[in-house]
């Protein structure tokens, strides 16, 4: 998962950086988590709007904007500014913490523990390097080139690289570049792999080989650098492209996860990690609203009692729609 989400350029680009902001501050700082989703519903809804908000009244009318939020876009919009914002830059404990979760590997949590041990900044970090644990120590070496979206000519340029790769180490594999990439993104925060393989349901063993097949070619060929935790099923790692003959510069380092997945589960995989976050928060309610359950595994039927029963078939991700009543929505129609 990526830490720094693309900002979206849009007419109300004030109000929705500082949704963006507070919701941030209240996932890192207060870890309240129903708070944070509710800014960042706003956002979207607003980054979508078409027109210049010029009142807190005109906001409310969208979905997700509450008189809360309204009241904060009147504010903005009359002073150019938020008390509540500004407050937080200032306070210490607000402003090093939510600092400390940029680095991958420090939750709120971790970095509450962090704070309260008087380590606040990347310097105190790296004073305390050998107490942290190997994930976070990934993290903070890589700290500045992490922070750097991955442009999508990059992407592309990885994505023709697994994919030609994974042929090679079997046929049968079947990978798909999943979140923002998927969604046609400009740039992305990091690499989202699904794969799975026939040999492989929900009915048979567990098959770690088949992931850890494909990291070890990974990083035979130096794609893979470096390996922050490898388990059964997912598999969480550093990568970086080696510059060809016209190639100025070295590429970076960026974030990679690859994921293993039954292959009756792999699509509502698929849908799952394209997202976004908001499309899935969405599709999810239409489909308790239509009966069914919908998660990253499985679609199930609701019975009247609320129990859920046995998964459905899936062979592709318009399956899933289709039980949904839901259209279809090509991946770059999913940002919300
Ligand atoms: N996801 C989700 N809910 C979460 C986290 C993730 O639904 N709490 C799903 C939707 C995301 C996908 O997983 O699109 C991948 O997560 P990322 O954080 O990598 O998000 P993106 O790939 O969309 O954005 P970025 O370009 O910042 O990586
Ligand atoms: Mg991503």
């Amino acid at each position: 998962m990526s830490k720094r989400k693309a900002p979206q350029e849009s007419p109300n680009e004030g109000i929705t950086d500082f949704l963006v902001e507070l919701a941030n501050y209240e996932k890192n700082v207060n870890r309240a988590i129903h708070k944070y989703n509710a800014y960042r519903k706003a956002a979207s809804t607003i980054s979508k709007y078409p027109n210049k908000i010029k009142n807190g009244e005109e906001a409310k009318k969208l979905e997700g904007v509450g008189p809360k939020i309204a009241e904060k876009i009147d504010e903005f919009l009359q002073t150019g500014t938020l008390r509540k914002l500004e407050k937080i830059r200032t306070d210490d404990t607000s402003s090093s913490i939510n600092f400390l979760t940029r680095v991958t590997g420090i939750g709120p949590a971790a970095a509450r523990k962090f704070f309260e041990d008087g380590v606040k900044t990347l310097e105190d970090l790296k004073k305390i390097e050998s107490k942290l644990n190997h994930h976070q120590q990934i993290g903070l070496k890589y700290f500045e080139e992490f922070e750097k979206r991955i442009p999508r000519a990059e992407m592309e340029q990885m994505e023709t690289l697994i994919l030609g790769e994974l042929e090679k180490i079997g046929t049968e594999y079947i990978g798909t570049i999943c979140g923002s990439f998927r969604r046609g993104a400009a740039s992305s925060g990091d690499i989202d792999i699904l794969l799975t393989h026939p040999d492989y349901t929900s009915e048979t063993e567990k098959q770690p080989k088949l992931l850890h097949a494909v990291v070890e070619h990974l990083e035979s060929i130096g794609f893979v650098t470096e390996t922050m935790s490898k388990g059964d099923t997912k598999y969480m790692g550093v990568c970086q492209l080696q510059p060809s003959e016209e190639d100025e510069e070295e590429y970076l380092h960026r974030r990679i996860d690859i994921r293993l997945i039954p292959k009756d589960q792999y699509y509502c995989g698929v849908l799952y990690f394209t997202g976004s976050d908001i499309f899935n928060k969405n599709m999810r309610t239409h489909a308790l609203e239509k009966g069914f359950t919908l998660n990253e595994y499985t679609i199930r039927p609701l019975g009247v009692t609320g129990v859920a029963g046995e998964p459905l078939l899936v062979d592709s991700e318009r399956d899933i729609f289709e039980y949904l009543h839901y259209k279809y929505r090509e991946p770059k129609e999913r940002s919300q």
